[in-house]
Parts: structure tokens; sequence; C-alpha cells
């Protein structure tokens, strides 16, 4: 999955392809990178962000699912909003992907159900301005499936059938360096839930500090893209469905590896 963020601040992309033309382009070239989804995004989530503009957010996000679909690119959409989903699913957009696992706004689930769209539960404990206050957990592998299980049971219970929902623990989301590691490590975990298990490190927090310097300092997001290639082979090795990236190839190749290594592991 090929990140595309139409945001003028993301943490590791905001303001590249904020114009609609240039994000086209951007989603195309991930696509023939080797990206099978393209995550069309327009809130930025970094920590600390604020909320975008209901409108602004259907302006940067739906021509530009329009557009790709119109490429022949599969295009999911990153959003916590039931109108900017419901109008990307009429666009074309053939998964919905939302952090707060349809928390955010109680008329997601009805739109995800009605659309007959697979969904993205991510762990999320909050919005993103004070999100950081909520990184507290006694025992975080077992925190993390407890509240993706009762949060999965919920939205099924609300008329999204099973079969259509993807898991993710949410990396970066309320949770500190350490954390976002032990919840990689302990991947086998989230998947014995049962269903197709998305991560989404790329360039994260959680990376800048397993690379920083002797004093301390992370390199910066766009300098973090081999780590993240070695998290996606990392994260295939275990089983994930997907892993969610800025630079596809590298990620892309990881995952053949993780999957030639799989099946000789079988043959052998
Ligand atoms: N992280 C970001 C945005 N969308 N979606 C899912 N499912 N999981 C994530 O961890 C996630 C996401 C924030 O990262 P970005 O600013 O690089 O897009």
């Amino acid at each position: 999955m090929g990140v595309l963020n139409v945001t003028p601040d993301s943490f590791s992309d905001g303001g590249h392809w904020f114009d609609t033309s240039a994000a086209l382009k951007h989603g195309v070239n991930l696509a023939a990178e080797g990206a099978d989804l393209v995550d069309v995004g327009g809130e930025s989530t970094r920590p600390g962000a604020s909320r975008v503009d209901e409108q602004e957010e259907m302006r940067r996000v739906v021509p530009v699912v329009r557009g790709l679909v119109a490429e022949g690119v599969l295009v999911s959409v990153d959003t916590m909003r039931a109108s900017v989903a419901e109008q990307a699913i009429d666009a074309g957009a053939v998964l919905v992907n939302d952090v707060s696992g349809g928390l955010a706004d109680p008329a997601m689930i009805p739109v995800v159900a009605a659309g007959g769209v697979p969904f993205v539960v991510m762990h999320w404990r909050g919005f993103s301005h004070d999100m950081n206050t909520r990184a507290v957990y006694g025992d975080v592998v077992g925190e993390v499936v407890a509240e993706l299980r009762a949060r999965v049971d919920a939205v099924v219970g609300a008329g999204v059938p099973r079969e259509r929902l993807v898991i993710d623990p949410g990396l970066g989301f309320a949770k500190e360096a350490r954390h976002d590691l032990g919840l990689v490590a302990a991947l086998g975990d989230v998947r014995a839930l049962g269903r197709p298990v998305l991560v989404a490190g790329s360039r994260k927090r959680f990376l800048g500090q397993v690379l920083a310097g002797p004093d301390g300092t992370p390199p910066p997001a766009h300098e973090r893209d081999a780590a993240t290639a070695a998290l996606s082979a990392i994260a295939a090795h275990q089983g994930a469905w997907a892993v969610r990236v800025h630079d596809v190839r590298a990620s892309a190749d990881a995952v053949r590896v993780a999957r030639e290594v799989a099946a000789a592991g079988g043959r052998a």
C-alpha cells in the first residue's frame, strides 16, 4: 500500500503532493513501483495535529481518487469522515482506511456497510492533538489486542461483515517507540485475532529513534526508508497482509524476499 498524503502538513511528505495534478502523478508512480493499493488521505494525523475542515478534506481527496481510478489504479481512502469515505467510494475507492476504526464519526460504519467495501480497523485511543498522553500501557500487546478485538466486534455488530475487516496495531498512535517495537515483535498475537493485518510504520518516530546517533538526534523522516524496508520484511515474514509505505520500491522488494523465503521454508 503506497501512501499518498494530499496535505500541507503530514510529518514526512506534507506539502509534496498537495496539488491535485502532482498527487495524481505521484499516485501513478507508486502503482508503477509496485503498490497494489494507493492510500489517498487529506488529513494529517501526525502527533499534535488539529483537524482539517470537512469541505477542505473532500476537496483534497475526491478528485485524486477519481483521477487515479480513471488511470486504473486501485485506491483506498484514508479518512475518519463518513462523508469523505462515501464520496470516495462513489469515485471508485475499493477500501476505507479509518485510523479511528469508526470511532471518530458515528456515520462511518453505516457508510462502509452500505458501500460493501473492506474496512481497516486501526488501534486508536483518541485524536492526534493529545494522543501522546494516552500512551500508557501495562502490557502493550495484550491491551492493543484486547482493544482491537472489542472494536472489531463492535464494527461487526454495527453491520460490517467480519470477512471485510482488516486490522492494524496503529504504530505511532498513542504509543512510544518501545510500544511500537513490542507490537512489531508480537504481530503473531495481532494476527491471532483472525483478520488480515496491515502494518503502517513507514518513516515513523520509532524508526527515527532506532536510527538516532549517539547524541540522540533522529534522522529526518525521508532518511528512514531503508529502516522502513527492514520493517516491511519483518512484517511480511510474520504474515502481515499489507505494509503501508511512502517508498514503495524498497518495501515491494522486501516483501518479495520475505515471500520467497517463506515459500522456500515450505519446500525445504
Ligand atoms: N498512519 C498514518 C496515516 N494513516 N493508516 C493506518 N491504517 N495505519 C497507520 O498507522 C496510519 C494510517 C500516519 O502516517 P503518514 O502521515 O505517514 O500517512
